[in-house]
């Protein structure tokens, strides 16, 4: 191998030697102009390579760099470059990266440093590195060989979910020591030397945790000695659900066994506490799950699934279930999970993958953040030119990477009747009046003036608003509501309202068709300040009164401190840190509800450990995994004000540092656990110590699945 090395980097550098500017080779790349970085095809380091850096300096260390700025490598030698460690998340879903040559006197490779590398076809490991982390290379589907010169210990899941893997070379004396789930999904290689799995807890690990849970005694039953599955046509899509799992985690085959003998019942009980209550009840008998409705019951066979998952959570317990009664229903009827496809493209793929995760910790809402000032990522017959001009990101602080990617209406509303299978909403957001230059820069008529904008590139509040001055302002709002109307069958239409300008709402100022409008609705001039709070209220109430009374659909928008007001019927999102009191106090003012997403526990985009990705960013706050869980959905009030006043929980993911859709569960999860249970348990079984303990095998699965989540909340 030694000889191997150059001879590749060689061939490889030969290879670019036309397109000379697409190597680099430099000590760091600290200093390297953004633009070299992004256009290098092949990337050679040669110093001492950190592991950490200061908190948010220019473009982080070098890995970070690697993966982030140089968007197009391809290769990377660091063969003449030292360091200790390969740090974790190092080139975390890099789907370019063809080969890489690791640098000298590396000792680790952390977890999911080459998540969903799926481009790299080979690895050698150098003899000094004794220990791979978890996940490392789960999920490199074209990795077809890995060299081992060493004996290190291999991590859970280092391995899983590459399919090409069938050449396995140990190359020095000692034999690396493999977790029996190295290789999960790929194949048992070494057998002989797989690590024993320990066994952590003989206790269900539930999440969100249920009401009331009571363990029986004796014997529970066989799956194969179950005969049928039992239910009424109501309940079509919660059988075919069941089904899917009993195949996939249990051997029940009524074909198998003759004597099968005992039933599964699904049944709807009306009398139970809520439409989404359950009952499920595993007996000597057989099991039985009652629901409030065909949600209930569908979350009383999520919470099924869960009770499959043995204490590690990478196998299921196929063979029999142990007594156990459950009762269940929800604290709060809306739980959500916020994503930001404006900034950070989800393909459809990708966004339908989420929609299952979510549902087994009982979500029941996905809110699309669908059109910010980087990009438009809708379908809007009327205005075509929102998704042929606007619905590229062409880049997003110091990544140049563009980001191309709209939905069409036609897979939307499929998306929305396949989420529904889940009982989960699919709630859209158009943003007005800021965070929406992607739309302006297709229709410069939409803002004051009628400037043409470049689209924003960098993060943050711009000065550019839509014009509310204009009549074909919210003509555009309400053509662009009425389609939303027919894709998107929830009940609620979020309409941002956030961040419209620093200082707010500024730039219609010195408008004249605002001024004008502000003469036509007898807004006496007092102050700038207050009089442009006006016309955004006169916005919203135009675009709200549409949306309620004429589309019938219930508006939300995120709270802001000036705009004291909030109409009836309407929801106000508290998100910004520490000013929920102020949200609460408002909205109960105007009798209506609120949902809470503050940052303090709610924004999943921030990082969940200092130096937990993303590194470089705007100047996030951390975010652990103890302040999400902290979230109290009674904010310190009482059962009736929870019950008057709070309409659900909501995470946000917002995208702009999040620049891969594998990354979206990394920031998601564990923290979307304590979110999840927040939104579902009530507090009587809320501990966060015995959280901790539920919590393991829920990361086991879905790591085994090739989901990525973040494990510093571990380290
Ligand atoms: C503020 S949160 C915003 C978003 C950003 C987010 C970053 C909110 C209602 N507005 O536009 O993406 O900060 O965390």
């Amino acid at each position: 191998m030694k000889i191997f090395r150059p001879l590749l980097w060689l061939a490889l550098s030969l290879m670019s030697a036309t397109t000379t500017a697409q190597t680099l080779t430099a000590e760091h790349l600290a200093g390297i102009p953004l633009e070299e970085c992004a256009a290098a095809r092949s990337v050679k380091l040669t110093g001492q390579l950190a592991a950490t850096a200061p908190w948010s300096n220019r473009g982080g260390t070098d890995w970070r760099q690697l993966r982030d700025v140089c968007w197009q490598v391809r290769h990377i030698d660091l063969s003449e470059a030292q360091a200790d460690v390969v740090p974790d998340n190092a080139l975390h879903s890099r789907h370019h990266l063809q080969s890489i040559l690791l640098p000298q006197g590396v000792r680790e490779i952390g977890s999911q440093a080459f998540f969903a590398c799926d481009s790299l076809e080979e690895i050698v490991i150098p003899a000094t590195v004794e220990r791979i982390g978890q996940s490392a290379f789960s999920q490199c589907r074209r990795l077809k060989r890995v060299v081992f010169e060493g004996a290190p210990v291999v991590g859970d899941f280092a391995f899983a979910g590459c399919p090409a893997l069938t050449d396995v070379k140990v190359q020095g004396s000692g034999r690396p020591q493999f977790s029996v789930l190295a290789f999960y999904g790929t194949r048992s290689i070494y057998e002989e030397d797989l690590m024993d799995l320990d066994t952590l807890s003989t206790q269900p690990c539930l999440v969100p945790q249920p009401a009331v849970l009571r363990c029986g005694e004796g014997d529970g039953f066989e799956w194969a000695d179950i005969k049928q599955v039992r239910a009424p046509k109501s309940l079509a899509n919660e059988r075919a659900h069941l089904l899917t799992l009993l195949e996939e985690a249990t051997n029940f085959d009524p074909k198998a066994n003759p004597k099968a003998h005992l039933s599964i019942t699904l049944a709807i009980d009306a009398s139970l506490p809520d439409a989404e209550a359950y009952v499920l009840d595993a007996t000597a008998e057989g099991l039985t799950i009652t629901g409030g409705s065909p949600a209930g019951v569908f979350w009383g066979i999520m919470t099924l699934r869960q009770l499959l998952l043995d204490s590690n959570g990478t196998r299921y317990d196929r063979y029999s279930l142990a007594p156990i009664h459950i009762e269940d229903q929800p604290r709060l009827h809306i739980r959500e999970v916020m994503v930001d496809p404006a900034r950070t493209f989800i393909p459809m793929s990708e966004l339908r993958k989420l929609v299952p995760v979510l549902a087994q910790y009982k979500f029941n809402a996905l809110h699309l953040h669908l059109s910010d000032d980087q990009a438009w990522r809708m379908e809007v017959k009327k205005y075509p030119l929102l998704t042929q001009k606007a619905s590229t990101r062409l880049g997003m602080d110091d990544m140049l990477m563009p980001n191309p990617g709209y939905y069409t209406q036609k897979e939307m509303k499929e998306f929305v009747r396949y989420a529904a299978q889940y009982h989960m909403i699919v709630i859209p957001e158009l943003e007005m009046p800021g965070h929406e230059v992607a739309a302006i820069h297709a229709y410069p008529h939409l803002t004051c003036g009628g400037v043409q904008v470049p689209m924003r590139t960098i993060c943050g509040v711009s000065n550019e608003l839509l014009c509310p001055g204009k009549p074909s302002t919210l003509q555009f709002v309400k053509d662009v509501l009425k389609e939303y109307k027919d894709i998107f069958t929830a009940p609620y239409v979020h309409l941002g309202g956030d961040e419209a300008g620093m200082p707010p709402l500024g730039n219609w100022t010195n408008c004249s068709d605002c001024q004008q409008l502000k003469r036509q609705l007898g807004i006496a001039p007092v102050d700038q300040r207050a009089d442009n709070w006006r016309l955004q209220k006169y916005l919203f109430d135009e675009t709200i009164t549409y949306l309620r009374d004429e589309l019938g659909k219930t508006p939300m928008y995120w709270y802001e401190p000036d705009f004291k007001e909030i109409q009836s019927g309407c929801v106000t999102f508290a998100w910004r840190g520490g000013q929920t009191n102020m949200a609460i106090e408002s909205a109960q003012q105007n009798g209506v509800k609120v949902m809470l997403c503050p940052g303090d526990h709610c924004y999943f985009d921030y990082p969940m450990t200092r130096g937990d990705m993303p590194e470089v960013n705007w100047g996030m706050p951390v975010l652990s995994l103890k302040a999400a869980y902290g979230l109290d959905p009674a904010w310190g009030h009482d059962e009736s004000f929870e019950r008057e006043t709070i309409f659900g929980v909501a995470g946000t993911l917002w995208g702009e540092s999040i620049n891969s859709p594998e990354r979206i569960t990394y920031q998601l999860f564990p923290r979307g656990f304590a979110l999840a249970e927040a939104g579902w348990s009530p507090q009587s079984v809320r501990q966060y110590e015995d959280f901790l303990r539920r919590i393991h095998p829920h990361m086991m699965d879905l790591q085994r699945r090739g989901v990525s989540v973040s494990l510093q909340h571990l380290r």
